[in-house]
């Protein structure tokens, strides 16, 4: 979304929703230290910190965040009223705001997106959400099934490929991935697709030959379509928390990780491990996933993100 911009009512009802869980949590852990006129004593600045800690922040952050109400409270002109909301807000969406080079697709050439991440992070449902969306806005889309893994896994992304009329490229079970990148680039090429989506099988980043195996894609989708992938996006599950921090080090050594999607926000009261997680990382978050169906993928916008998380 372009700087300034602001989303559709209905785009922030859904992110308040995702986050109700977090929001909930934090503020109910807060108390009354959230309230209007903000006296900065002890008590106070323990349930702040308690809240944050209760999201999942981290403890750096959560420290940091306090010490920024607190030395704002002392400077404040006494009449403000929200001054802990202002303060969140603020520093949450500057932490957040982590901006990563957004690599264009040649003209006439489709632009690839590899999505990768660990086991059941939700990566073949954020591919079909991405699909869905980019052909809603009238793109034309190829689907590559390169977890090859499981017989199952194709027929989950060839359901939604149906349900949405998108040509997916397969191979059988058991094959190399990299073979189904290969011809998904011709296919792609061949129908002059804007858009190439790579959804691939869930790796323990622990597992070497399977990191390397990620390696191999990114060669075979570079020497079909130039600068391929464009983007490589690191799915991570919000509920896995602070766990996810191990993994995402080790995607980005191997997988050359351009930016994070964080799914599940909606079923977990740790959505603040976004703050741990960007900060660890420092990679741009691009979409937030909020729920099960297509709709339930949204841009990420930092700001809309510190409000729905801090307002009521
Ligand atoms: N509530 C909720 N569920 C989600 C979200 N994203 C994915 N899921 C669910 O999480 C489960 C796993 O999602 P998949 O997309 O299959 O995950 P995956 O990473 O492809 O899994 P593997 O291919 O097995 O590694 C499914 O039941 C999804 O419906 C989300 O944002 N919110
Ligand atoms: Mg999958």
């Amino acid at each position: 979304m372009a700087t300034g911009e602001r989303e559709s009512p209905s785009v922030f009802a859904r992110l308040k929703r995702g986050l109700f869980m977090t929001h909930t949590e934090l503020l109910a852990k807060m108390g009354s230290a959230v309230k209007a006129t903000f006296e900065p004593d002890p008590a106070a600045l323990d349930a702040l910190e308690e809240g944050l800690l209760a999201a999942d922040v981290g403890p750096a952050t959560a420290a940091e965040l306090v010490a920024a109400v607190k030395a704002e409270a002392g400077r404040r002109d006494a009449a403000e009223q929200d001054v802990v909301r202002r303060v969140l807000k603020a520093e949450i969406t500057r932490r957040l705001s982590v901006t990563g080079p957004e690599v264009a697709g040649s003209a006439g050439l489709p632009r690839v997106i590899l999505m990768v991440g660990v086991n059941g992070s939700g990566k073949t449902t954020t591919t079909a959400k991405l699909a869905a969306r980019a052909t809603a806005s009238g793109k034309t889309v190829v689907l590559a099934a390169a977890d090859t893994f499981r017989a199952a896994a194709v027929e989950q992304l060839e359901v939604w490929a149906t349900r949405l009329q998108i040509p997916l490229v397969k191979h059988k079970a058991g094959s190399d991935p990299a073979a189904v990148v290969h011809d998904a680039c011709a296919i792609a090429l061949a129908r002059k697709a804007d858009l190439l989506f790579v959804d691939t099988a869930g790796r323990l980043h622990t597992k070497h030959n399977l990191m390397e195996e990620l390696s191999k894609i990114r060669r075979v989708a570079a020497r079909s379509v130039p600068g391929a992938p464009h983007e490589v996006l690191l799915v991570l599950d919000a509920v896995t928390g602070m766990n996810g921090i191990a993994q995402a080090r080790e995607f980005t050594k191997t997988a050359g990780v351009t930016g994070l999607v964080l799914t599940k926000m909606d079923g977990t009261a740790k959505g603040g491990v976004i703050l741990a997680i960007v900060r660890e990382l420092t990679l741009p978050v691009r979409y937030v996933g909020v729920g099960e169906t297509a709709d339930d993928l949204l841009d990420f916008d930092a700001a809309a993100f510190a409000e729905a998380l801090v307002d009521d």
